[in-house]
C-alpha cells in the first residue's frame, strides 16, 4: 500500500514539474535562429517578425560592468522585468581594453584571455536561458574599426568558430565609428571582417556601425553592403535628451531605402551617459521603433553614478533587483519593457468587504481578465503585520472569511497574479479596506 501511496505521490510529482516546464517557452525556444528579411528581424523557425527588447551591459572591462555577467542577473532581468537579449560591451580601447589596455598591468594577452572568459560567461548564462546575445566589438576612443582590423579578424574568427551551433550569438562589429570616419572606410572594414564570420557561422546575424557614433544611418541607406554578405543589419544609437527629431529623421530615411536597423544602445539621458533625462523623447523614439518592429538595447546594466545606468547608484546588488533598486532611468525603461512583455499588470480594483451574520466578512472585487488566481490577505493589523495576517488563495473573485472575533477590526486587501515564463507574477495590491465585525 504505502508503494502505491509512493507511487502516486512521484507521479504527481511529475506531472507537475514537467506540466510547468512545458508552459514556459523562452524566446530562443520559439524562435531558434533569426535572419535579416527586407527591414525586418525574423525567425527563422516561423517566419514571424522577432523585436528584441534588450540591455547592455556597461563596459565589461570595468567592474561597473563585469560583475552583472551572471546567470542570476540576466535571469532578473528576463523574468522581472521582460528583457530577451544581452548585449556584452568589450571596450576596444580604455582601461582594460581589448586591443589597447591602457593602465592595466597585465599583460594585453592576460586582458583579452580575461575579457574572452567573461564573454564566454555571458553567452553560456544567457543561452541557458534561451535569450539572445549580441558580442560587441566596442570602438569609441579608437574612432575608425581599421585601426585594429586584425585584431577584430582574429577576434570574431575565434568567437565564430566557438559559437558556430549557438543560434542565439548575433556579433556587433564597431560599436560607434566617429572622428571622421566615412561609411566607405567601414564598408572596407565590414567586407573583410563578415567573410571571417561567414567562413564558421553562414546565416548569424551581423550588426554593422555607422558613421558618426552610429548615427548616419542615412547615408548607409544610400550604399549598404551588398546582399550577399546576408543576415546584416545597421546601427543605429540615440540618447533622446540629446537626439530629437532631426534625428529621427535619419531613420525614416533609412528605413524608406530599406535599411535594416538595429538599436544596439540607447539612453534617456543626454549622449554623454549623464545629465537630464527626457522621457518624452524616449517614449515618441521608442513608439516609432515599435512601429517599425525595431529591436533595441538600453545602455547599460550599472550602478555607475550617471544617468544612463540602470541601476540605483546606492545598491550594490548583483541580481535579483526590485524597482527600489533601480534608478529612474531604470524605472521607466524596464517599466516600458516590463509593460510590453505583458508582466506588468494592474491592481485589483472595486474591493467591498461586508460584515454578515454569524461572525463572517463577505469580500467581493473586480474580476481580472489575465489573472490565474487572487490572494486575499485579511488582518488584524492595519499594516499586514506577519502573525496577524491571513492569505488566502482563491481563483474567484468572491470569498467568505469565516470564524472572525466580535468587535475586532479586520484589514482587506487583494492581489491579482499570473504566470510569465513559468514564475508567478503578482499586480500591486489593492487599496485596503477595514471592517469591524459587529454581528
Ligand atoms: C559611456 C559610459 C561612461 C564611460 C564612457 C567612456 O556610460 O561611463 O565613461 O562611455 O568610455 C555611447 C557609447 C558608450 C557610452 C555612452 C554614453 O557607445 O560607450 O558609454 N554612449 O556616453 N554612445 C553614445 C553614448
Amino acid at each position: 500500500m504505502k508503494k502505491i501511496v509512493r507511487g502516486i505521490v512521484m507521479m504527481l510529482a511529475c506531472l507537475l514539474f514537467f506540466g510547468q516546464a512545458a508552459e514556459a517557452k523562452t524566446e530562443l525556444e520559439k524562435n531558434g535562429a533569426l535572419k535579416v528579411s527586407g527591414t525586418q528581424l525574423v525567425s527563422q523557425k516561423t517566419g514571424k517578425k522577432v523585436q528584441l527588447r534588450g540591455v547592455s551591459t556597461h563596459g565589461i572591462n570595468w567592474d561597473v560592468g563585469y560583475p552583472y555577467i551572471s546567470k542570476d542577473a540576466f535571469k532578473t532581468l528576463r523574468d522581472d522585468y521582460g528583457v530577451n537579449a544581452i548585449r556584452l560591451a568589450m571596450y576596444t580601447t580604455e582601461y582594460y581594453g581589448y586591443c589597447d589596455k591602457a593602465g592595466a598591468w597585465e599583460s594585453q594577452s592576460e586582458v583579452q584571455k580575461v575579457l574572452k572568459t567573461r564573454i564566454h560567461t555571458g553567452v553560456q548564462a544567457a543561452t541557458d536561458l534561451g535569450m539572445y546575445v549580441i558580442i560587441d566589438w566596442h570602438v569609441l576612443n579608437d574612432q575608425n574599426p581599421n585601426k585594429y582590423k586584425k585584431e577584430a579578424k582574429a577576434f570574431f574568427k575565434e568567437m565564430s568558430k566557438k559559437y558556430a551551433s549557438y543560434d542565439n550569438v548575433l556579433y556587433e562589429i564597431c560599436n560607434e565609428p566617429n572622428g571622421g570616419t566615412q561609411w566607405s572606410d567601414i564598408k572596407n572594414y565590414a567586407k573583410e571582417v563578415i567573410p571571417v564570420i561567414r567562413e564558421n557561422d553562414k546565416d548569424a546575424v551581423v550588426i554593422v556601425g555607422t558613421p558618426t557614433w552610429s548615427q548616419d544611418v542615412d547615408i548607409v541607406s544610400q550604399s549598404p553592403l551588398d546582399s550577399s554578405y546576408g543576415n546584416v543589419m545597421y546601427t543605429l544609437h540615440f540618447y533622446s535628451a540629446t537626439h530629437k527629431d532631426w534625428y529621427r529623421q535619419k531613420l525614416e530615411t533609412a528605413y524608406k531605402n530599406g535599411l535594416p536597423v538595429m538599436v544596439t544602445e540607447f539612453g534617456v539621458s543626454e549622449a554623454s551617459g549623464s545629465g537630464q533625462m527626457d522621457t518624452n523623447e524616449a517614449q515618441t523614439w521608442l513608439n516609432t521603433l515599435d512601429k517599425k518592429g525595431i529591436s533595441y538595447f538600453a545602455w547599460s546594466l550599472s550602478n555607475k553614478p550617471e544617468t544612463a545606468s540602470l541601476l540605483a547608484s546606492g545598491t550594490s546588488k548583483k541580481s535579483g533587483w526590485k524597482t527600489s533598486d533601480l534608478s529612474p532611468a531604470g524605472k521607466w525603461i524596464l517599466g516600458k519593457y516590463k509593460q510590453k512583455a505583458g508582466i506588468k499588470f494592474s491592481a485589483v480594483t472595486n474591493l467591498s468587504i461586508k460584515n454578515k451574520k454569524g461572525k463572517v466578512i463577505y469580500v467581493t472585487f473586480s474580476k481580472k481578465k489575465d489573472a490565474a488566481g487572487y490572494e486575499i490577505a485579511v488582518s488584524t493589523s492595519s499594516k499586514f503585520a506577519k502573525g496577524k495576517t491571513k492569505t488566502i488563495k482563491t481563483t474567484k473573485n468572491t470569498y467568505t472569511v469565516k470564524k472572525c472575533k466580535k468587535n475586532q477590526m479586520y484589514y482587506v486587501r487583494v492581489r491579482a497574479y499570473k504566470k510569465v515564463n513559468g514564475k508567478k507574477v503578482y499586480s500591486n495590491y489593492s487599496a485596503k479596506k477595514k471592517i469591524k465585525i459587529a454581528k
